[in-house]
């Protein structure tokens, strides 16, 4: 006699029969960066430049000088590499103590690719 076919259950996906589940290992992605950039202008002070990048990248008196004076030569100039919430909260920071203090500093972030 043959023996009846079993009733598949409803409440697993494959009906009853075995399911083979493929282990992926999981790779999470490096954040993005991004890159905070002073931009030259003729009216800011390089002492203020130079202060700036003291107090919001941490540099010292000697490279913050040779920054600032790429940026006077160059039109630009990278200042640091951050997440991006980081990078925004500088540009906002030095854009606050720029105008604080009068001057037309600008500053952007940009992502690295
Ligand atoms: N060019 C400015 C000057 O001659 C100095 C300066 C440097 C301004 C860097 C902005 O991001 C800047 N006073």
């Amino acid at each position: 006699m043959a023996t009846k076919p079993r009733n598949p259950d409803p409440a697993l996906p494959s009906g009853g029969a075995s399911v083979v589940l493929e282990r992926r290992t999981q790779r999470v992605q490096p954040p993005r960066m991004y890159q905070v950039v002073l931009l030259n202008d003729d009216f800011t002070p390089m002492e203020f430049v130079v202060l700036v990048l003291q107090e919001y990248f941490n540099k010292d008196r000697e490279t913050a000088t040779q920054i600032m004076l790429k940026i006077h030569l160059e039109g630009r100039g990278v200042c640091g590499v951050f997440t991006r919430d980081i990078a925004s909260t500088k540009v906002d920071l030095v854009l606050q103590a720029a105008t604080q203090h009068g001057h037309p500093l600008q500053c952007v972030a940009e992502p690295v690719e």
